[in-house]
């Protein structure tokens, strides 16, 4: 049961949980349990081991190198991650595994704030977490509500598609952007989210990660959204050209003071807002097309495929 699936937990100094978040998918029937460990001190490894995972050492560092190191390694259909911190069900998982294996969505995520435990996320967490998906469906526009989670389901296929690169906890917002990028069909599900147990720390740092967060969400939206991109640039900077404008109209007009330094700032705020404008336009254009084609292309290779195999 469930040889299909590879269940891949990032660990940091785990020990107070490890064991049971692996037992519990051993109990389940789930063989291929992998952990990735970046260095702990604590004795994560061996109980890792000990409750029948196999067990990597990390070569570099961050939750998202791990992650990535751990991809490699896969050799089934399907992929399952989660933390090694015991926040997540193994009682969930069927449930992210469900929409894959019935073709529904190739990347599933589990929505903690539908069930979440009282003091499982502090409140700072909370707001960043708003704020960041509110972000993720105005720039890319695709309805989720906890892009953030780390618990999620995926096709190995899918994920061969996606480019990857952010080593730290700015893997999930990349992986969610990439699925909208690659036209790969997400979804979210309901699932619990736990405290953490006494004795268990976060490695996260709610504004330092936070702020990774938000550049890569704003990073990624050149290529996703280049209107959004431009656009909130342009917008920034032709605000500012019309307040300096206003400024200056007003004092020439009503009190005859002329600001001819401050007028030439003004004019060129607005010609620099309005052809941020006209770039976004036209680079939305281009991604449009480029999208199109794209999709053509991995149509076509996908007949390919099917055609070698008969
Ligand atoms: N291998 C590895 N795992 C990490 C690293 N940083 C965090 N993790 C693990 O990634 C998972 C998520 O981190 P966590 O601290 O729980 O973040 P939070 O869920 O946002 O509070 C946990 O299982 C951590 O042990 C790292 O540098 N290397
Ligand atoms: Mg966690």
């Amino acid at each position: 049961m469930n040889e299909d699936v590879t269940v891949l937990i990032p660990t940091l100094d785990e020990a107070a949980t490890i064991g049971d978040v692996v037992s519990g998918f051993v109990d389940r029937g789930y063989e291929h349990v992998l952990v990735i460990d970046g260095g702990s001190d604590d004795g994560t490894p061996e109980l890792a081991e000990e409750a029948g995972a196999r067990v990597i050492e990390q070569t570099g560092s961050g939750k998202g190198h791990a992650m990535m190191q751990g991809f490699n390694e896969v050799e089934t259909e399907y992929l399952l991650v989660l933390d090694g911190d015991g926040t997540y069900l193994p009682e969930d998982a069927e449930k992210l595994l469900e929409p894959l294996r019935s073709g529904e969505a190739d990347h599933v995520v589990g929505n903690r704030f539908a069930d979440i435990r009282s003091g499982a996320m502090p409140r700072l967490n909370r707001v960043g977490n708003r704020i960041i998906n509110w972000a993720y469906r105005t720039i890319h526009r695709r309805d989720h509500h906890d892009i953030l989670s780390g618990y999620r389901a995926m096709t190995m296929d899918s994920l061969d598609r996606m480019n990857l690169s952010a080593e730290g906890f700015g893997i999930e917002t990349e992986m969610c952007v990439e699925c909208v990028r690659h036209g790969i069909d997400s979804m979210e599900v309901p699932i619990t989210y736990e405290t953490r147990p006494a004795g268990s720390e976060t490695n996260l740092h709610p504004i330092k990660d936070g702020g990774t967060i938000v550049v890569t969400l704003y990073r990624l939206a050149k290529t996703n959204n280049p209107l959004f991109y431009f656009g909130s640039l342009g917008a920034l900077s032709l605000l500012n050209g019309l307040l300096i404008a206003a400024y200056v109209g007003y004092e020439w007009f009503v009190q005859g003071i002329p600001h001819e330094v401050l007028a030439i700032v003004a004019a060129a705020g607005i010609l620099v807002g309005v052809q941020l404008f006209m770039i976004g336009f036209l680079s939305d254009m281009i991604v449009a097309l480029h999208r199109d084609q794209r999709r053509r292309i991995e149509r076509l290779e996908r007949k390919i495929e099917t055609s070698d195999e008969d």
